[in-house]
C-alpha cells in the first residue's frame, strides 16, 4: 500500500473479500468493462460535448499515453483542480490508466489549498483549467509553482497561454495519438486516489482511497438508488466531490451505462433547463441548492419548464430540515433521497422503499450490512438507542486512517479502527441516522467545510490580530455561516483589510469569515480552561446572533 496510509486489518480485508465487496476490480478496469458493455451509449454531457463510453475510453487511453510521455509516471500523484468540464473524466480515467493517483482540488480552492495539496503530496502534475468563473488557474499553478517549487509540469484544460512548463491538455493528446497506452498492473488493494477532507484542524487531511472500497461504495450505491442505462444524472455539484463522484454519483452511473450532464452551476437557472433538455432522471444537490431550486419552482419563474422526468432529488452534505423536505415532491413532483456521507467513508442513503415520514425526519442508513456503527457519548461508551452521542464507524469502505498523519489518526481513530466521525446522530428502531448536531471542530456552511483553526492560524499571521476565534453562526439559508471574533492588538484593523489579507493569502472563498466581529477580550472560560475549543463555545454563547438572512 502507498506508503504513508494504514490498510486493514487481514481479517477485515479477507471478510470485505469473501463477503463479495471487496471485488479486485480497479479503477481502470471498471472504465474498459463499462465501455465494453457500453460503447455506444452516451456517457458524459457537457456543454458542446457529447461523448460516448468508446469516446471516453479512447480519450483515456490517449490521456494515459500523453501524460506519460510528459513524464507522469505510475505511483506519481497529480492534483486535479477542474471544473464541472467533460474533460476532468478523461484527464481522471487517464491518470488511473497510467497508474497516476489523481489528488482532488476543489474548483474553488485557491492558492493555500493546492499549495498544501501539491506540497503534502510531493505532486508530480497539477491539472487545471485556464480561466474559470473569472479565475485564472493559471496564474494560481505560477504561484504555487513559485512558492512550493513543484510541481514540474502544469497541464491546462484550454489555453496555456505559452508559459514556461505549462502544456495545453490538446498538446497532451497530440503526445499520446497513436500509442500504446502504458498498461501497469495496479493492485485494487491499493490506494487509487486521494480527497481532501473537509477538516478539522490547520492544514486539511488527505484522504487516501482503494480501488476495492471506493468500488464497493459505487456498485452498492448504484444498486440502492436504483440507477439503469436510462439514467439521467445531472451533476449540479463539482463532480471532484465525494457526493456526486461516488454517492451514486457519476461512477455510479458509469456503472450502471446511464449518462452524465454536467451542470456549470447549481443555479435554479442553469440547472432547471438542463433537466427539461436532457430529461433528466437523477440529480444531487446540498441543502441550500435545493432551497434555491424548491424556492425558483414554487415562485412560478421557471412554469414554463417541464420537470416531470425528474424522478429524485438527492439532498446531502449538511443537514436538511425536515420542512424543506417536505416541499420536495410537493413542488418539484419527484422522490427525494437524503444523503449523509463523509470522503472518509461511510454513506446513509433513505431508500426508495422507506416510508415517507422516515424519507422527511432522517439522513438515512448505511450502505452496508457490514457497516458497523456505535453512537457513543462522552465517556466513549454507547448509549442506549434512540439517544443522541457521537457516531462512531468502521466498514467496508471507511478508511483506517488518513494520509501520512500518525498523530491526527491517534485521535480521529480508536484503537480498534472506528472513525470519530464528530457528528452527533440519533438511531431509529429501523437503523436510520438522525444528524442532530457535531461533536467536531468544523463549520458546515451550506455542505461546504471550514476549519476554524484553519482560518484562525491565517488571521493571526495579521499583525493587527492579537486573537482569533472562528466560528458558527446560524444562518437560514446556509445553515451555517462563519463568524470571526478578534482581539486586535491596538487599533483593530478593518473588516475589509482583514478580510483582503485571508484573500491575498489565498485562501478559498468560502473559508472567508461571513462576519468580523472586534472584542476586548474572550470570555473567561473557567478556571484553567484555555483551548481553543472552549472559547469558541463562550464566544458563541456570548456573542452569536442569527445572522440577517441574504438579500
Ligand atoms: C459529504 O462529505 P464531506 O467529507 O464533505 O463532509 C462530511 C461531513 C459529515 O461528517 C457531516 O458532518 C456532514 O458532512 N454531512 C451531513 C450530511 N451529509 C454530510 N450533515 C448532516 N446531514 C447530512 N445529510 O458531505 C458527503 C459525502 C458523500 C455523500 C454525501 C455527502
Amino acid at each position: 500500500m502507498l506508503a504513508g496510509c494504514t490498510p486493514w486489518p487481514p481479517e477485515f480485508a479477507a471478510r470485505y473479500r469473501a463477503a463479495g465487496y471487496w471485488t479486485g476490480e480497479t479503477m481502470d478496469a471498471f472504465l474498459r468493462d463499462r465501455a465494453r458493455r457500453f460503447a455506444g451509449r452516451t456517457a458524459v454531457v457537457g456543454g458542446a460535448e457529447r461523448w460516448t463510453y468508446a469516446d471516453l475510453d479512447a480519450r483515456a487511453d490517449r490521456a494515459a499515453a500523453g501524460l506519460a510521455r510528459l513524464g507522469v509516471a505510475p505511483g506519481d500523484r497529480v492534483v486535479v483542480q477542474l471544473p464541472n468540464v467533460p474533460e476532468v473524466f478523461e484527464v481522471v480515467f487517464g491518470l488511473f490508466r497510467l497508474g497516476a493517483l489523481p489528488v482532488y482540488a476543489l474548483p474553488a480552492h485557491r492558492r493555500a489549498e493546492v499549495a498544501h495539496l501539491c506540497a503534502a503530496t510531493e505532486a508530480a502534475a497539477l491539472v487545471v483549467a485556464d480561466v474559470h468563473a473569472g479565475f485564472d488557474h493559471r496564474d494560481l499553478a505560477e504561484r504555487v509553482r513559485a512558492e512550493t517549487g513543484g510541481p514540474a509540469r502544469v497541464v491546462v484544460v484550454g489555453d496555456a497561454g505559452g508559459r514556461a512548463g505549462f502544456t495545453p491538455l490538446a498538446e497532451v493528446r497530440r503526445l499520446g495519438e497513436g500509442q500504446e497506452p502504458p498498461a501497469p498492473a495496479a493492485d485494487p488493494a491499493d490506494v487509487a486516489f486521494l480527497q481532501l477532507s473537509g477538516g478539522t484542524t490547520g492544514l486539511p487531511k488527505l484522504i487516501p482511497r482503494t480501488h476495492d472500497d471506493y468500488l464497493y461504495s459505487v456498485r452498492a450505491s448504484a444498486e440502492i438508488c436504483g440507477l439503469t442505462p436510462d439514467t439521467v444524472y445531472l451533476s449540479a455539484l463539482p463532480v471532484v466531490h465525494n457526493f456526486p463522484m461516488s454517492s451514486p454519483g457519476f461512477l455510479g452511473v458509469f456503472h450502471a451505462g446511464g449518462t452524465v450532464v454536467l451542470a456549470p452551476d447549481p443555479s435554479p437557472a442553469t440547472c432547471l433547463a438542463l433537466i427539461e433538455a436532457h430529461r433528466v432522471t437523477n440529480a444531487a444537490v446540498v441543502p441550500p441548492v435545493a432551497l434555491l431550486w424548491l424556492d425558483a419552482v414554487a415562485g412560478g419563474a421557471h412554469a414554463d419548464r417541464d420537470l416531470s422526468c425528474l424522478e429524485v432529488l438527492q439532498v446531502g452534505g449538511a443537514k436538511f430540515g425536515a420542512e424543506a423536505a417536505r416541499r420536495v415532491p410537493a413542488v418539484l413532483g419527484c422522490r427525494l433521497q437524503q444523503v449523509f456521507g463523509m470522503a472518509e467513508g461511510l454513506v446513509n442513503y433513505t431508500r426508495a422503499d422507506d416510508p415517507a415520514e422516515t424519507v422527511f425526519t432522517t439522513q438515512g442508513r448505511p450502505i452496508s450490512p457490514d457497516d458497523e456503527i456505535r453512537v457513543v457519548g462522552p465517556d466513549g461508551a454507547e448509549v442506549p438507542e434512540g439517544r443522541p452521542g457521537e457516531l462512531l464507524t468502521r466498514g467496508p469502505y471507511t478508511i483506517r486512517g488518513y494520509y501520512n498523519a500518525p498523530e491526527h489518526n491517534a485521535r480521529a481513530f480508536t484503537p480498534d479502527g472506528f472513525y470519530r466521525t464528530g457528528d452527533l446522530v440519533r438511531r431509529t428502531p429501523t437503523g436510520h441516522l438522525v444528524v442532530e448536531g457535531r461533536a467536531k471542530d468544523q463549520i458546515n456552511r451550506g455542505g461546504e467545510k471550514v476549519a476554524p483553526e484553519e482560518v484562525e492560524n491565517h488571521l493571526l499571521a495579521h499583525p493587527g490580530v492579537h486573537d482569533a476565534a472562528v466560528v458558527a453562526v446560524p444562518d437560514p439559508y446556509l445553515g451555517e455561516r462563519a463568524c470571526a471574533y478578534i482581539v486586535p492588538r491596538g487599533a483593530a484593523p478593518g473588516r475589509g483589510e482583514l478580510l483582503a489579507f485571508l484573500r491575498e493569502r489565498g485562501l478559498a472563498a468560502y473559508k472567508i469569515p461571513d462576519r468580523v466581529e472586534f472584542v476586548a477580550a474572550f470570555p473567561a472560560t473557567g478556571v484553567g480552561k484555555t483551548s481553543r475549543r472552549d472559547l469558541r463555545a463562550a464566544v458563541r454563547a456570548a456573542h452569536a446572533r442569527p445572522a440577517p438572512a441574504p438579500d
